[in-house]
């Protein structure tokens, strides 16, 4: 089963992905996420230059040899960039394995540890009645864990809410926007929000909030603390993440888990606050994280410690990357949760997926490999638009973390 055609796909079906084609020699056809938000092209290019021109003639069933081979074998390794890569590989690796087999990927990891996997939808508002009303139209929809994100009153912008009835999309098309933010007023505000929250719908929904690395340490201690009364799921991102000994900061002062690690790339990046339990779920993706063989090194060393999984599945990861989680959500013993949202009716065309749907749950379907095409007629009818993720500066202009 040699390799022997290998291409990237850019579109842009309402928003940029990156998407890698793996051919082999029987025609079977697999297919991999490399989509890095705001820094596409940037893997587009490491994979078109630098990884597909060494993967022809490889045999496509050695996935663990491949990914040792495209991150050992080179000199400079680890980062977003070269991880999304080898993460896109990988995925295009497995797909091929399955449909080779002619079964879904979540068998050949395991088979399924549970019957479907949950997930968890983004309520946001622009004030606090209109997130209420989001989370209420998200109960109707079925779902039973959900993340809210609301716009603190007089002014600050915070990343994550959506505006007019847009759907909320993390990478804002042209220029790169700037925003203001200001912590004082954020932290009077998110405690309100969700004592607001739980008095309307009571103790049995789960909430998340995410807080986007925007605190120090012991503001997000403060904020974890008096989030205790509201039962929080989770409390995500409170601190930027290169800094464990902030984690273990937080945890001295609340009990409300936290969630950690989308913007990981490796194990290296989450093994001190996995082995030391300065989180409780760790948020890696198999998109940013060296695809799933990496990530489930890094859920094996998660269940040792009794942290557990709830991985990044936000509309910047393509419908490939999102039926990854499925299959690896559906077969990791320490899963927990699920992020989900939905991708534009377009994204949906361009990439016709197995993995469904109900009662605040999906599965990735039993379709061969990953269950996902790539429509690339239609790809090619939505041509890449640069657009970025927002940036935040303090009112005084100071540039603030991400
Ligand atoms: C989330 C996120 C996203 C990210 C975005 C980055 O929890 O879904 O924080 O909104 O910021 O996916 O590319
Ligand atoms: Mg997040």
């Amino acid at each position: 089963m040699k390799i022997t055609d290998a291409k990237v796909i850019v579109c842009s079906p309402g928003r940029n992905f990156v998407t890698l084609q793996l051919t082999t020699e029987d025609g079977l056809v697999g297919w991999g996420d490399a989509t890095l938000n705001g820094r596409e092209l940037a893997v587009a290019s490491y994979l078109s230059d630098h990884v597909l021109p060494l993967l022809a003639g490889r045999d496509a069933r050695r996935i663990e040899d491949t990914w040792q081979f495209l991150y050992r074998g080179a000199y400079w390794r680890r980062g977003p960039v070269t991880m999304a890569a080898i993460a896109a590989v990988d995925l295009a690796l497995w797909d091929l394995l399955g449909k080779s087999l002619n079964v879904p990927v979540y068998r050949l990891l395991g088979g399924a540890c549970r019957d479907r996997v949950r997930v968890y939808a983004h309520a946001t508002g622009e004030n606090v009645e209109a997130a209420l009303a989001s989370v209420a139209a998200l109960r109707a929809r079925g779902y039973n864990a959900i993340r809210v994100q609301c716009q603190v009153p007089g002014g600050t912008d915070v990343y994550g809410v959506s505006h007019g009835n847009q759907p909320y999309e993390p990478a804002r098309a042209g220029a790169l926007q700037e925003t203001v933010w200001e912590t004082e007023p954020y932290l009077r505000f998110v405690p309100k929000l969700f004592a607001r929250v739980r008095e309307e719908f009571g103790p049995e929904l789960a909430l998340l909030h995410d807080a986007h690395h925007r605190l120090r340490p012991m503001e997000a201690a403060r904020l974890g603390h008096s989030l205790e009364p509201f039962d929080l799921f989770w409390l995500e991102d409170p601190t930027p993440a290169e800094q464990p000994d902030g984690y273990r900061l937080i945890r001295r002062h609340t009990t409300t888990p936290l969630a950690v690690g989308e913007v990981f790339n490796s194990i290296h990046d989450c093994r001190d606050l996995i082995v030391q339990r300065s989180i409780d779920y760790i948020r890696a993706s198999a998109a940013h994280a060296g695809g799933l063989s990496h990530l489930r090194k890094i859920a094996q060393l998660a269940e040792l410690h009794s942290v557990r999984t709830g991985c990044h599945g936000a509309t910047d990861l393509s419908p490939v990357a999102m039926a990854a989680a499925l299959h690896f959500g559906l077969s990791v013993p320490n899963f927990a949760i699920q992020e989900h949202m939905p991708h534009t009716a377009e994204t949906d065309r361009v990439f016709p997926h197995a993995y469904r749907f109900a009662d605040g749950a999906m599965h990735p379907g039993e379709a061969p490999g990953l269950g996902v095409d790539c429509n690339e007629a239609l790809a090619a009818q939505f041509p890449y638009r640069p657009a970025y993720l927002p940036v935040a500066r303090l009112a005084d202009g100071t540039m603030h973390d991400w």
